[in-house]
């Protein structure tokens, strides 16, 4: 299965921020410039784009260009609060991230995606909550990796939503120059011209010999770009989770035993592939209820050693289950794992299932990859399967961190 990678880039994002504080300088042209005597521009409005004026001019250059314009001296304090503020919007589809910038972030949906609508589901919600919360606009790119996903945006800006899918990228690079790839600076276009190299697809073509030549050890990435292919991973903060867990909104209330038993074992599906997936084992098991009135509450039991096996999960969740008696019906449903360790080799030995288990667990992950989740999932399971909730992956304190992405 191809990766999905959204590209988020906020439009004009100083001088949004700028003009959502003030409503005056709203559908101006304005420009933000450093403060202390710094008097270049940072950013400008769509509105002063109109007349030429880019970043790095100084204001007599932009005020020659545009006499109406307005400068605004920046304010930093601002737009890293909102920097923090849009992470956690994103960190409601998936707990890999990456904040490439002030304003930039890269979202690894590949194994949520489907909880949520679809890939474009999410773009479309993020900036529908970015206008709603923050009153500024913002671009959207997906694709399969994240050159192709900043590609997306830059093409589609601003306020756009472009998704490059695997079958379409040939074409979107076939008669495109190279400079408007990620990375490829007026230097790299330059050199690459001295070879007769223009476009995007006469650098995927090109002999890797010529580039190796000419780049070096940088040669190989640059036709690898041509091609639109690209094997960086999202760059994830470096911090272990606290716990991988998920929880789900029923489509309505329930109380019979055997649909939650059936839907604390797709939980525990979710929650088990998904430590396996990023070599996670955890030693607590929760399980959390909400009633109708909204009175919610979590459970939890230790294991003798940790576990990432659905049926261990499922097993000790149905351990805390029994040891409730329900009030009322049931609105929402979580499980989760937490005291988690790193499965290596060292800690092999911890993990009660033979390797038989293990691998049966990964061809059953490879199919789910292949063709979304539950199509290889468990009898119980799909026998009760309703119209499945809402799903809304609830890792703590920000998700498993520190993600590969693999090919
Ligand atoms: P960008 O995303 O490059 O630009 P932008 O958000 O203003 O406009 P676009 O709609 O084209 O995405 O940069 C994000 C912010 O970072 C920008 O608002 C101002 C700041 N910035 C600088 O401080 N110095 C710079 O050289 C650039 C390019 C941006
Ligand atoms: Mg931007």
């Amino acid at each position: 299965m191809h990766n999905i990678i959204l590209c988020i880039d906020m439009d004009a994002f100083f001088a949004s921020v700028e003009q959502q504080a003030n409503p005056k300088l709203r559908g101006k042209p304005i420009a933000v410039i450093g403060s202390g005597g710094r008097t270049v521009v940072t950013t400008r409005s769509y509105e002063a784009r109109k007349f030429g004026v880019k970043t790095g001019m100084n204001i007599y250059e932009a005020k020659k260009l545009c006499p109406h314009i307005i400068f605004v001296v920046g304010d930093s304090e601002k737009y890293t609060h909102t920097c923090k503020e849009l992470s956690k919007v994103y960190s409601r589809f998936t707990p890999d991230i990456e904040i490439y910038s002030i304003d930039e972030a890269f979202l690894d949906v590949t194994t949520t995606h489907h909880l949520f609508g679809g890939a474009e589901a999410i773009g479309l919600s993020i900036k529908k909550e970015v206008k709603k919360r923050f009153g500024i606009n913002c671009t959207v790119g997906i694709a399969p990796n994240i050159l192709m996903a900043k590609l997306a945006s830059d093409i589609a800006k601003p306020d756009g939503l472009r998704w490059f899918k695997e079958e379409d990228i040939q074409s979107v690079l076939k008669n495109l120059p190279v400079k408007e790839l990620w990375g490829i600076g007026p230097s790299i276009e330059r050199r690459l011209a001295e070879l007769g190299i223009k476009t995007c697809a006469e650098l995927g073509e090109a002999p890797a010999s010529l580039l190796r030549n000419k780049f070096g050890i940088i040669g190989e990435t640059l036709k690898l770009m041509g091609q639109g292919i690209c094997h960086r991973p999202l760059i994830v903060k470096d911090e272990d989770p606290k716990s991988i867990g998920h929880s789900m909104t029923l489509p309505r209330d329930i109380s019979n035993r055997k649909q939650i038993e059936a839907q604390v074992l797709k939980l525990s599906e979710m929650v088990g592939r998904r430590a396996r997936k990023y070599g996670f084992a955890g030693k607590k098991v929760s399980l959390t209820i909400r009633y109708p009135d909204f009175e919610t509450f979590t459970r939890q039991t230790t294991l003798p050693g940790p576990t990432n096996i659905t049926h261990e999960i499922y097993r000790h969740a149905i351990g805390i289950l029994n040891t409730i008696r329900l009030r009322d019906k049931v609105r929402l449903l979580g499980v989760s794992i937490s005291q988690l360790k790193k499965e290596d080799n060292a800690q092999m030995a911890l993990f009660d299932y033979t390797a038989k288990e293990k691998s049966l667990l990964h061809a059953v992950d490879a199919v789910n990859d292949k063709y979304g989740d539950f199509t290889v999932t468990w009898a119980s399971y799909l026998e009760q399967d309703e119209q499945s909730g809402v799903i809304s992956p609830a890792w703590r304190p920000s998700g498993v961190r520190n993600v590969t992405v693999k090919k």
